[in-house]
């Protein structure tokens, strides 16, 4: 088990916030924390170590008070050719960030850029400072979006707005994140981590097992035909007839107090 307070990320910073969300901090600064292989490497460590973790119920990734994240490490790159890209690592750590079954929030001041912008996407909720800037630049770089900037995009915020985006590579800025869909919330800049600690720690508090299914099936939607959605949905709602916490979440209603969920 990965100890979250050691020192053994260099991209990456992680602390456990009130018990049960796990905070990552992007940590290159002097590169805008472009996400070299080994940057996403430590966040699929993080997530890990949070799916182990029975106390960690969320996750919050921040860039910090100035940038999300630059893109993919732009240097390393350079070096992708044609044959390597077909064993590249990246698409196996995009995989897992994906498949994270917790909450992931992303809370965003400043750039979010081509990978940085993906990163964002592949989060449940994005919480946005009035600073942030969200892109898919690859374009100018003569080459298009790697980690799902092409289908999470559009099927996000629409097709013209993504069009544009990944078209002309034009940066979009929070109001229009914010009006797009692809961001939940704006704040100012001093209010981003705070407010996604909050909305990260609130969800914590709910039933694990609710959430859990219920990020699930709201997933699912983006795979499947909606009959087939409705049809899963019906499931993991029949299953969680059979859980504690829906007595609790129940009986807590009519004592007119809060709910214990025990993930049970
Ligand atoms: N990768 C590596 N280094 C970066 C990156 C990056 N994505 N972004 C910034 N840096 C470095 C700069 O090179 C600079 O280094 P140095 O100090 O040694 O000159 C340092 O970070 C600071 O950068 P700036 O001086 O430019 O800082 P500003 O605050 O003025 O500007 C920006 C910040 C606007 C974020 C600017 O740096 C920028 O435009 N960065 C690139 C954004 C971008 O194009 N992102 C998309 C990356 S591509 C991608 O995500 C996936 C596709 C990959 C295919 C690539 C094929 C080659």
């Amino acid at each position: 088990m990965i100890n979250p307070d050691s020192e053994q990320y260099s991209d990456i910073q992680t602390e456990i916030c009130g018990g049960n969300v796990l905070l990552i901090t992007l940590n290159r600064p002097e590169f805008r924390n472009a996400l070299r292989n080994h940057t996403l490497f430590e966040i699929t460590r993080a997530l890990e170590f949070a799916t182990a973790s029975e106390a960690i119920r969320a996750v919050v990734v921040y860039g910090g008070l100035k940038f999300f994240a630059a893109g993919a490490d732009i240097n390393e790159m350079a070096l992708l050719t044609a044959v390597t890209a077909v064993t590249d690592v990246r698409p196996e750590y995009w995989k897992k960030i994906a498949s994270f079954s917790k909450p992931l929030l992303a809370a965003v001041n400043g750039y979010a850029l081509g990978a940085g912008c993906e990163l964002t996407m592949h989060a449940d909720i994005v919480i946005a400072g009035e600073s942030a800037r969200f892109g898919q630049p690859e374009i100018n770089l003569g080459t298009i979006p790697g980690a799902g900037g092409t289908q999470r995009l559009i099927r996000t915020v629409g097709k013209s707005l993504a069009m544009k985006m990944v078209l002309s590579g034009e940066l979009i800025q929070a109001p229009v994140a914010l009006a797009c869909g692809l961001v939940a919330e704006l704040t100012p800049d001093e209010q981003t981590l705070e407010r996604s600690l909050a909305l990260a720690a609130a969800i914590a508090g709910k039933s694990p097992l609710a959430v859990r299914l219920a990020k699930e099936a709201m997933l699912l939607s983006f795979e499947i035909p909606l009959s087939a959605g409705l049809n899963s949905e019906r499931k993991s709602f029949s299953l969680l007839a059979a859980s504690q916490d829906r007595a609790e979440g129940i009986a807590a209603f009519y004592a007119k107090r809060v709910a214990a969920f025990t993930g049970k």
